[in-house]
């Protein structure tokens, strides 16, 4: 027994050396799906192959009585309706999203929360109208310092009960690319991705993006809500205040060759040449190389990549492996244009977060 306190403020925590996933994360692991890795074949996600991560429920939210306030520090208040939203200016972007936690599972020792793999990634078309335009409507106040974005759930996260949301700078809420977007690869958003609207704020990692929202609020101070101030933190001891995770470091996936054993997923394919293919995407500027090594991590060899069909979007990428038979463990890794490489070991820290290093692909050649 206990008090409630208790039940639900359990502190973050390190598992132990031999400490398996347990109960709770795989019940975690359940709702929250990852990308099929053999989807990296598709430039575009299909909607149903997105991952998806939702830290409470899911919330019910009805298209026609959904209305989103503007407000705080801002010279003229705004309260639209679904069909306001609509009529105003409509781009789309193709984003690839990666949320914050990816690779978390495979850090030594492991953070206990959801236990992503390498999987937790997605590419989309997301439409909808500037976040810019209507910020310049309400006319943001000089003093103006962060904006918070409200989503609709609700839930208790480390003792703390809490309605999501996030802090962004002033200054990325104002790119012309941050969309209230009300689509998704052309249909109207999918309940778990956020319906009826949800922020993009493409390059920054998944918790950014807030979905099923509500709620504008023009801050004169630093946001200092939950998500910001106690989560999504490089950290390296608990009481380390650390540094905000913003942007998505590069990272190369590779689609995994031949077929799975079902159990282990270990790939087994028939000896001879080989293509290799995969994505590759980074937050900060565009993809400007990815190696590939069979031997790990002794040789690498450059892929050939294709178009980077937006800023933020994956790009595909391809090479040549003359595999003969025996055990291997594919590696791949990323560089952007503005200089980040890819590590191919952890960079460890306490939440696993933004944790880029090189996937493995275990693979049996006949
Ligand atoms: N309102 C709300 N927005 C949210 C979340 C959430 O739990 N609630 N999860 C965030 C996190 S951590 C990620 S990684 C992305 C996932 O977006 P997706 O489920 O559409 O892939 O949504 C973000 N936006
Ligand atoms: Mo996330």
């Amino acid at each position: 027994m206990g008090t409630v306190e208790e039940w639900v403020s359990a502190p973050a925590r390190v598992a132990g050396p031999d400490e398996g996933i347990s109960a709770d994360e795989l019940r975690l692991a359940a709702r929250n799906h990852g990308l099929p890795l053999e989807a990296l074949r598709y430039d575009v996600t299909p909607s149903g192959l997105h991952y998806l991560l939702t830290h409470y429920d899911i919330p019910a939210l009805d298209p026609a009585g959904w209305r989103l306030t503007v407000s705080g520090a801002v010279a003229r208040p705004l309260a639209l309706g679904l069909d306001d939203l609509r009529a105003r200016p409509r781009v789309t972007h193709r984003v690839t999203l990666e949320c914050a936690g990816n690779g978390r599972a495979r850090l030594s020792p492991r953070p206990v929360s959801q236990p992503w793999l390498d999987e937790a990634v997605g590419t989309a078309e997301w439409t909808g109208t500037p976040l810019a335009g209507l910020l310049a409507e309400a006319g943001v106040a000089t003093s103006a310092v962060d904006v918070a974005f409200t989503g609709a759930d609700r839930g208790v996260e480390r003792g703390v009960e809490q309605t999501y949301e996030r802090g962004l700078p002033l200054a990325e809420a104002l790119r012309d690319d941050v969309l209230l977007a009300d689509e998704m690869n052309g249909r109207p958003l999918p309940p778990q991705h956020g319906a009826p609207v949800r922020l993009i704020v493409p390059g920054w990692y998944g918790m950014a993006h807030v979905k099923w929202l509500v709620g504008v609020t023009v801050l004169e101070s630093e946001f200092d809500g939950f998500q910001n101030v106690t989560a999504y933190r490089l950290k390296q001891t608990a009481d380390d205040p650390g540094e905000p995770v913003t942007r998505i470091l590069p990272k190369a996936l590779i689609q995994p060759p031949g077929v799975p054993d079902f159990q282990s997923r270990v790939r087994v394919l028939d000896h001879g040449v080989v293509e290799l293919t995969g994505r590759a995407w980074s937050g900060f500027a565009p993809v400007a190389s990815v190696e590939v090594s069979t031997d790990d991590g002794g040789t690498w060899q450059p892929a050939e990549l294709g178009p980077q069909p937006a800023p933020y979007a994956w790009r595909s990428w391809r090479c040549e492996w003359a595999a003969l038979p025996g055990r291997y463990e594919l590696r791949a890794r990323a560089r952007d244009a503005a200089g980040h490489e890819q590590p191919v070991d952890q960079a460890w820290n306490r939440q696993g977060v933004a944790n880029n290093h090189a996937q493995r692909v275990t693979v049996i050649v006949r």
